[in-house]
Parts: C-alpha cells; sequence; structure tokens
C-alpha cells in the first residue's frame, strides 16, 4: 500500500471576472523573487497585499449578488499567528484542545485508534493520503480539510477568533524562537526534549537520489506548552525517522496512543521556505501543475518545497509521517500558509487561475487515473461537512467560503 516512505517531499513521490475590472493595477508588482531576503520579504508583503486589495475589490464590486454569499460583511480574517495576542491564541489553542476531548463520530470498526473529534481528521488524512498529495485535488483538499476543522472548532467549541496561519519565511532564523514554536503556553508546543544520538533524515523515494536533512534540536516527546499531555493515538503509517528508515504499523488506524515528538529544524526552513523561495514559488511558475509540484517538491529534484519544507521542519513524530501529519497539532498553522500562498498565487491572474486543475486521482498518477476536474467530488468522511464539488472550493471568498489572509 505504501508507495514510498517519505511522500512529503519526493514523489514516485475561465472565466473572465467582471470583476478584474476594478482590481488595483500590478504594474508595481515585483516579476521575480530577490535573492535578498530583505527584499524578497518586501515583496512576500506586496503580493500579499495585492492579493488581499484584490479579494476586497472583487467582493465591493459583487456586494449585490446573491443572497447568502461572501460579503465584505461576513468575510473573515485569517492572520499570522505571530500577531495574535496572547489571548487570542489562548483562545484558538483551547478550541483546539476541546475537540481533542470531543468524543469522535469514525466508527470504531473503520479506526479502533480515533477516539476524539481531533482524531477523526487524523483518520481522514491517513485514509486519503494516496489520493490528496501531488494529485489534482492537493490545494484545494487541504482547503476544505482546513476550513472545516476551522468550523470543528467554531461549532463545536466556540471559538470565535481569527484562524492563524504560520509565516515560514519569519521563523527561518530561528523556529525555537517563534510564536508557533517556542515552547510557551501560548504556543502550539515547541521542540522534543533533545536525543543525542540522532542521524540525520533521508528521504528516500522510487529510482529518485535520495534528499538529506539535517537532524533538529530536539527529537524526543515534547517537553512544554499546551499540547504536553495530548497523546498521537493513530499511526505510524509512513514515519522516516532518523538514519533513513521507515516506521509503519500494520494497521496504522489501530490505537497506538504515544506522545507528540518534534525535532524543530530550523535550517529546513532557511533552505526550503526562506523568503525567496517562497515569492519565487509564487512568481516563477505560471501553470498550476508546476506550481502546485514546486509547491510539494518536484520529484528527483533534490527540493521538498515550502510544503516538505514545512512539515519536516517540525520534524518528530507525527511531523515526519505524511499520513499522521494533522496528529501534529501545529499541521493547521502549516497548511493556513499552504493556502495562503495558493491564495495570492491565483490573484495575480484570476482569469486563468481561479479555476485551474491539472493532476488526477492518485499520486503522482501511480496507479493511472482520471484527471481531476472542476467537478471532481472531494469527501473528507467523518471529519467534517458534505462531500463537496472542486468548483466550490476554488475562491476563498466561492462556495461557502468566505475569508481572506492578512
Ligand atoms: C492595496 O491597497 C492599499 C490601500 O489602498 C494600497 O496602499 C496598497 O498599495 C495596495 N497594494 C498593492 C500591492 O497595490
Ligand atoms: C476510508 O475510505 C473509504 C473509501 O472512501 C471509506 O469507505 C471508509 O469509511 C474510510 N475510512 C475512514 C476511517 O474514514
Ligand atoms: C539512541 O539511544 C537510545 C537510548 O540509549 C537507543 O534506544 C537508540 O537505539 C539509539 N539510537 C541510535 C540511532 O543509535
Ligand atoms: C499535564 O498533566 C499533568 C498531570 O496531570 C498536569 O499537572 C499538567 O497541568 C498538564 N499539563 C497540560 C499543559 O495540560
Ligand atoms: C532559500 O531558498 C532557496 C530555494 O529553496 C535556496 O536555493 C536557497 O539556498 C535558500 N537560501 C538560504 C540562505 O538557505
Ligand atoms: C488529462 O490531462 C492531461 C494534462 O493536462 C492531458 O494531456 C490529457 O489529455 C487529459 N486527459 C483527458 C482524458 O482529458
Ligand atoms: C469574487 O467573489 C465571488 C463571491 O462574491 C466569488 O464567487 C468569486 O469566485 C470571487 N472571485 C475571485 C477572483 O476570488
Ligand atoms: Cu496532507
Amino acid at each position: 500500500m505504501m508507495i514510498g516512505s517519505n511522500l512529503f517531499g519526493l514523489g514516485l513521490c475561465a472565466l473572465l471576472l467582471p470583476s478584474l475590472a476594478v482590481t488595483e493595477s500590478t504594474s508595481t508588482l515585483p516579476t521575480a523573487a530577490a535573492t535578498s531576503t530583505a527584499v524578497a520579504a518586501v515583496q512576500l508583503d506586496d503580493l500579499a497585499s495585492h492579493a488581499y486589495n484584490q479579494t476586497v475589490a472583487n467582493l465591493t464590486a459583487g456586494s449585490n449578488s446573491k443572497r447568502g454569499g461572501c460579503t465584505l460583511e461576513t468575510l473573515k480574517v485569517r492572520r499570522d499567528w505571530s500577531t495574535f495576542s496572547k489571548a487570542e491564541r489562548k483562545e484558538y489553542i483551547n478550541s483546539v484542545l476541546c475537540l481533542q476531548s470531543l468524543p469522535a463520530r469514525t466508527p470504531a470498526s473503520l479506526a479502533a485508534g480515533a477516539k476524539t473529534r481531533y482524531d477523526d481528521f487524523v483518520a481522514t488524512h491517513i485514509n486519503q493520503t494516496l489520493y490528496i498529495h501531488y494529485t489534482g485535488t492537493f490545494l484545494a483538499w487541504h482547503r476544505y480539510f482546513t476550513w472545516q476543522f476551522e468550523q470543528a472548532l467554531r461549532d463545536e467549541c466556540g471559538f470565535t477568533g481569527d484562524f492563524p496561519y504560520w509565516n515560514w519565511p519569519a521563523t527561518a532564523n530561528s523556529l525555537e524562537d517563534s510564536a508557533v514554536f517556542d515552547g510557551s503556553d501560548t504556543s502550539m508546543s515547541g521542540n522534543g526534549e533533545y536525543v543525542s544520538n540522532e542521524s540525520e533524515i533521508i528521504l528516500y523515494l522510487g529510482d529518485t537520489p535520495p534528499v538529506d536533512l539535517p537532524r533538529g534540536t530536539g527529537g524526543g516527546c515534547v517537553t512544554s506548552g499546551p499540547f504536553l499531555n495530548y497523546t498521537v493515538n493513530m499511526g505510524p503509517a509512513a514515519l522516516s525517522l532518523p538514519g533513513g528508515t521507515t516506521q509503519s504499523s500494520a494497521n496504522p488506524f489501530d490505537y497506538n496512543p504515544r506522545c507528540l515528538k518534534r525535532d524543530l529544524t530550523t535550517a529546513i526552513i532557511e533552505q526550503y521556505a526562506n523568503y525567496t523561495a517562497v515569492v519565487d514559488l509564487i512568481l516563477a511558475n505560471n501553470d498550476i501543475w508546476d506550481f502546485e509540484m514546486a509547491m510539494q517538491g518536484v520529484p528527483g529534484s533534490g527540493s521538498i518545497g515550502v510544503h516538505g519544507g514545512g512539515h519536516y521542519a517540525m520534524g518528530g513524530d507525527p511531523g515526519r509521517d505524511v499520513y499522521v501529519s494533522p496528529g501534529d497539532p501545529a499541521f493547521w498553522h502549516h497548511h493556513g500558509m499552504i493556502d495562503r500562498v495558493w491564495w495570492i498565487w491565483q490573484s495575480l491572474d484570476p482569469a486563468h487561475r481561479l479555476e485551474a486543475i491539472s493532476g488526477t486521482g492518485t499520486f503522482l498518477n501511480e496507479p493511472p487515473s482520471a484527471n481531476t476536474t472542476l467537478d471532481t467530488v472531494i469527501d473528507i468522511g467523518y471529519a467534517n461537512g458534505d462531500p463537496i464539488a472542486m468548483r466550490q472550493l476554488m475562491s476563498t471568498t466561492g462556495g461557502d467560503f468566505c475569508y481572506i489572509y492578512m
């Protein structure tokens, strides 16, 4: 069943909108990523500002559109976690802890290890991993998955705040000191306990040359923060271990409670998700196929992309397990940023990019499957919500979505 051990990084692994008329000029936007980090940081701000302005302009133009649709009044905001106040961070954290305390909906006959509502999301991701990465659904599936997680926090745990994202490049000098991972009671918990004899991570996949990643500064169980007592209940399914081996349990849905491990590796963010890398991903890929592949890491290129970068920089267990990765509570911060980068990319040419899809329904089309289209239906099972067509997931202000990134 496993195609490869390290699926994050290496695979085997238009309509013309009337709103375009009201968007501001893009003439001052950068067209190529600066190699200077400081300059690239400003470029990313400009690109995000453009996407923001365009989203607002679109909603202003469409203010008399169908009832129940997204409007400026109902628009929700997603923000960089480092800009949250301590009280805002605590509200978010408490709602995640709440979801981790509610009973699961997934029948035990399907996933004996799914004990909580939080685990329902993990079980769905384990179940569908080979159909949602390196596929045509990758970006939209994770957009819907993250949004439904947000809805579960709001509907079942009373969350009322803004949804967060982890602005990777801003943490490329020190994950340990970042608001997401500093280990304080307003973080998503921090590093694991230091393991002295850990060796490097080697990602093998198919026939492509392996990618070596440095070990991090932890390796063991997290030692502080809100998720100190949280247990990872399922997996491992394809956990990369230091030294190049992979760990899997016979049935990754079985109950296998264990601590959350982290091995924070700032060097991975510095290498794969620095400001230049993020801006280059956005500006150097005009085609959706190129964009989504660069984001996940083109197999054989030696790059794990910003997507693999964020996951492997958390390290540990389940951070290095593509199947079980939502079991790390920082998963949602990471995928918030993934979605933000897609939103920025879409905003640069909405006529061609808003509904652009490329890829099939299977991991690098293995085994071969039909092309993903706007009519392809996504179903996140017992996690939350109803099955939904890709068409409803392409705009952050279309379908049931109504949010913007700051
Ligand atoms: C977005 O709008 C603000 C306010 O009008 C403006 O200052 C800013 O330059 C705009 N951003 C871009 C990238 O055009
Ligand atoms: C896994 O997917 C299959 C096929 O869609 C589905 O029947 C099953 O209920 C899913 N299992 C879980 C744990 O979600
Ligand atoms: C590291 O040390 C621990 C504790 O002594 C041991 O269980 C483990 O096998 C060692 N790992 C490696 C890769 O040597
Ligand atoms: C973890 O559990 C211990 C023992 O029950 C408790 O004292 C501590 O407050 C808990 N910490 C967190 C962050 O939940
Ligand atoms: C920034 O990212 C790019 C692309 O991944 C990489 O080539 C470059 O070496 C990185 N810069 C640093 C300072 O690591
Ligand atoms: C699937 O997509 C590929 C790449 O865009 C294209 O070449 C191929 O013709 C498509 N296949 C079908 C059956 O539409
Ligand atoms: C503009 O907003 C409408 C909803 O008001 C949405 O359907 C459409 O997809 C949006 N366009 C863009 C480019 O996001
Ligand atoms: Cu995923």
